[in-house]
């Protein structure tokens, strides 16, 4: 009798251990922290029923609030959305995980050029989410005049009108780029005089927003303004008379990631969501949502015939598909080093002013 209860107690305790085990392998849960306006709902609950993992979803406007906020040592996120010079600073600072590529068969879809960049060499840590450039937004309704650079947002009769991307390294950049100097410059008297030149653009902003600046273009409450591609295709989708130019300084390009921040708690569950959002019919819910450009080559394929509609507008698109003319001029932001701070600074007294 005495064995048959030893038996019956080392079988509960063997469900017990693989019970546990497996509460830590399969995760219920997925903790997102990305930009706003960048992650439609339904591709969410795709996931949610797929693999029955709950997703929690907080957002944040730029990338500096996203770095700051991990910095200070927020914990329990498990996928975040970093642009390519922040990518560079967290894998510098040992705050990503590798990503295991076994569990990534998707990743397969991507355009091959959007592999191996230069903010994750080889790929380790990374990939591409959305692309898009950063330019100038005008309605030609209501525009004064035909602004063609980005010196022409100074012009008087702006004042009050313009939209501006609430992001440090765009604006600053953009200042940069009309003052002559480089968009990456760490130079701290070009920083200061791009402060000085800011300040001068002053009266003539409207309001700083970075989550749906569109939404001032198409009231007409703004003219014209500094915007992410998305933002503009979606203005034009609602308006026909928006513009979308690369000025004569020359815009910038960026591209988005998915990553996985160091001590990730459901780091299985991250991986799983890399892959998913990898999948063309999940790929082009973003897309049609919130129509930057797609790095997702097969999504793009699976894109005209599963939407031919969508996909021809696409294709005609300056903002989501742009020529090579578009990009001739188009200057990435890389990581600056110990010059952030300066950047930091700089934005904070223009904000203050
Ligand atoms: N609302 C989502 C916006 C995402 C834009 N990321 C662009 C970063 C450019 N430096």
């Amino acid at each position: 009798m005495k064995i048959y209860r030893l038996i019956t107690l080392v079988a509960m305790l063997a469900i017990l251990l693989s019970a546990c085990a497996s509460s830590q392998t399969s995760s219920t849960e997925l903790n997102l922290y990305g930009w706003s306006d960048y992650i439609p709902q339904q591709l969410l609950d795709n996931f949610t029923a797929k693999y029955g993992i709950k997703v929690n979803y907080d957002t944040y406007s730029s990338n500096e609030e996203m770095l700051a906020k991990l910095q200070a040592g927020a914990s329990g996120y498990d996928v975040v959305i970093p642009s390519d010079y922040t990518d560079t600073i967290m894998i510098k600072q040992g705050m990503l995980d590798p990503l295991d590529m076994s569990q990534l068969p998707n990743f397969s879809n991507l355009d091959q050029r959007y592999i191996n960049p230069d903010y994750d060499p080889g790929s380790k840590y990374t990939i591409p989410y959305q692309v898009g450039t950063t330019a100038l937004v005008y309605d030609k309704t209501t525009v004064p005049f035909e602004p063609k650079s980005y010196s022409d947002l100074w012009d008087p009769r702006f004042k009050g009108r313009l939209v501006m991307l609430d992001d440090e390294r765009e604006v600053i950049g953009m200042a940069l780029q009309v003052l002559g100097y480089d968009r990456n410059t760490t130079d701290p008297n070009q920083l200061q005089q791009a402060e000085q030149k800011l300040i001068a653009l002053k009266p003539n902003i409207l309001k700083f927003d970075s989550d749906t600046p569109e939404t001032s273009i198409i009231s007409g409450e703004a003219w014209a303004g500094l915007v992410y591609n998305g933002n503009a295709s979606l203005a034009f989708a609602s308006d026909s008379n928006v513009m979308y130019i690369c000025p004569t300084e020359g815009c910038g390009i960026w591209i988005d990631t998915l990553a996985i921040p160091k001590g990730a708690p459901h780091k299985d569950a991250a991986m799983k969501f890399l892959n998913f959002v990898l999948d063309p019919a999940q790929s082009i819910l973003i897309t049609e949502g919130f129509m930057y450009s797609n790095p997702n080559d097969a999504a793009i394929t699976y894109l005209k015939t599963a939407d031919p509609t969508f996909y021809a507008s696409y294709m005609a698109s300056s903002s989501m598909n742009p020529s090579p003319a578009f990009l001739g001029n188009a200057k990435p932001i890389v990581d600056v080093g110990n010059a952030t701070t300066l950047y930091d600074s700089l934005w904070t007294d223009f904000k203050a002013h």
